[in-house]
C-alpha cells in the first residue's frame, strides 16, 4: 500500500513539473528565444552528457542491488555430489554476462556522447565492413561455443550415469498428482512392482498392479527419506497433468508427465542435520525466525497465535504450474545418515505389512459383494519401470 502510494506521489510530482514547464513556455513568449525544432550544439550537448549521466545511472544501480540485494555467493551449498557442477556452470554465465553488459554499455554511452551531433559535421556511411563485423562475431561464437560445450559436459555428466554406479543404488517412485507427492520404496525384495494409473482404486492410491509379485511388499511415503553417500534413481510418474519433480538443494529437476516414466538420479552429500549447520543456512534460517518474530508481535496483539519458529527441512517441490494449489505440491525430503535410513525403512516396513493386509481384506470383501463384475478388464500398458534395488 505504502508502493502505491509513493508511486502515486512521483507520478503526480512529474505532472506538475511537466505543467510548471509548460507555463515557463508560455512566460516566453514574444522574447527573443529560438524556438526552431531542430537540435542546436547546446542541445546535443547535453544529450551527450546526459547519456553518460545515464550510464553513471546504470552502475549505480548495479552497485546498489549487488550490495543490498546480492547475497554472495549466488548459489552455494548444494547438498548433492553433482551439485558443484551446475553452480559452477551458472557462476561462469554470470560472471560473463556481467563483464558484456559492463563493458558494452560503457562504449555504447560514450561514442553516443562521442559522436554527438555538431554544426557542419556529418556522419559517415560506409555499407559493411567486413574486418569488423568478423571480429563482431567470431568473439561471442567462440565464447558461447566453448559455453555450451561445457554445458553439454555438465549436462552429460549429471544424466547419464555409469552402469556400474547404479549398481548399488536404490531406485524410489515419485507420484506426482493435484497436488501432492507420494514416494514409493520397493521393499524387502529391492524390485518396484509394476503400476498404472488404471489401477487406482481405494486405497491403491497409486496404481501398483497389486497382483504383480514384487509389487507386493513395495510401501509408500510422505516423506522422502534418502541416505547420504549413495545414489538415488528417482522413477517419476504422473497422475493427471505435467507436474515437474524439483529439487532445488539438490541441483535435480525432472517433469513428471502423465503416461510415461522419466528419471533423475544423484548421490546426496549432506545429511539434513548436516546442512542445518552450514553457516549460510544458520544466517539464512536466523533472517527468517527475524521476520517471523517480528510478525508474531503483530498477529500475537490482534490476539492471534504467534507463528512458530522455522527449522530448515528440503523439499521437493512442484515447478510446473499444475493447478490452483501448485504453490503448496511439497513434499519434506529428509537425507539421514546410512544406519538412520536402515532403521526407518525397518519401520516403514512394518507399517506397510499392517497396511497391505487391510487391503487385502477390503478387497476379498468387496470381491465378495461384486461377484461377476470382470476385475481383469484392466490391460493397459505398465508404465513402470522394474527396476533392481540392493538392500542391506
Ligand atoms: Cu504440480
Amino acid at each position: 500500500m505504502t508502493t502505491l502510494m509513493v508511486l502515486i506521489v512521483v507520478v503526480l510530482l512529474a505532472i506538475a513539473l511537466w505543467q510548471l514547464t509548460k507555463i515557463f513556455d508560455l512566460t516566453q513568449v514574444g522574447r527573443n528565444v529560438d524556438n526552431s525544432q531542430v537540435a542546436t550544439d547546446n542541445d546535443n550537448k547535453v544529450n551527450g552528457y546526459l547519456m553518460f549521466a545515464f550510464l553513471g545511472f546504470i552502475y549505480l544501480t548495479t552497485i546498489y542491488c549487488l550490495v543490498y540485494y546480492g547475497h554472495f555467493p549466488l548459489m552455494s551449498d548444494s547438498a548433492s555430489e553433482h551439485g558443484p557442477q551446475v553452480d559452477n556452470l551458472m557462476m561462469i554465465s554470470m560472471v560473463l554476462i556481467f563483464a558484456v553488459q559492463t563493458i558494452t554499455q560503457a562504449l555504447l554511452h560514450y561514442f553516443a556522447f562521442k559522436y554527438r551531433g555538431k554544426k557542419g559535421q556529418k556522419a559517415l556511411y560506409f555499407a559493411d565492413n567486413n574486418k569488423l563485423e568478423f571480429i563482431w562475431t567470431i568473439i561471442p561464437a567462440i565464447v558461447l561455443a566453448g559455453l555450451i560445450l561445457y554445458g553439454l559436459y555438465a549436462w552429460t555428466n549429471i544424466m547419464f550415469v555409469d552402469e556400474k554406479d547404479t549398481e548399488d543404488a536404490i531406485v524410489i517412485e515419485l507420484y506426482a498428482q493435484q497436488f501432492n507427492w507420494e514416494a514409493r520404496y520397493a521393499g524387502e525384495d529391492g524390485v518396484l512392482g509394476k503400476a498404472n494409473v488404471r489401477y487406482i482404486e481405494g486405497v491403491n492410491n497409486l496404481g501398483v498392479d497389486l497382483s504383480d509379485p514384487n509389487a507386493q511388499d513395495d510401501f509408500a511415503s510422505k516423506e522422502l527419506h534418502i541416505p547420504k553417500g549413495k545414489r538415488i534413481i528417482f522413477k517419476m510418474r504422473s497422475q493427471d497433468v505435467l507436474h515437474s519433480a524439483y529439487m532445488p538443494h539438490f541441483r535435480a529437476q525432472m517433469n513428471c508427465v502423465p503416461g510415461m516414466v522419466t528419471s533423475f538420479s544423484f548421490t546426496p552429500s549432506l545429511t539434513t542435520a548436516e546442512m542445518r549447520e552450514k553457516p549460510a543456512m544458520v544466517e539464512k534460517v536466523a533472517n527468517i525466525n527475524a521476520i517471523r518474530a517480528k510478525k508474531s508481535i503483530d498477529l500475537v496483539a490482534s490476539g492471534q497465535p504467534a507463528l512458530d519458529p522455522y527449522i530448515f527441512d528440503f523439499l521437493l517441490l512442484c515447478n510446473k504450474i499444475c493447478g490452483t494449489s501448485h504453490y503448496n505440491m511439497q513434499m519434506k525430503i529428509v537425507v539421514d545418515t546410512p544406519e538412520d535410513y536402515k532403521k526407518w525403512l525397518k519401520d516403514q516396513k512394518a507399517i506397510a505389512m499392517a497396511v497391505k493386509t487391510a487391503a487385502e481384506e477390503a478387497k476379498a470383501a468387496e470381491n465378495n459383494s461384486t461377484t461377476g463384475k470382470d476385475s481383469t478388464a484392466v490391460n493397459g500398458n505398465d508404465t513402470t519401470v522394474v527396476a533392481k534395488v540392493e538392500m542391506k
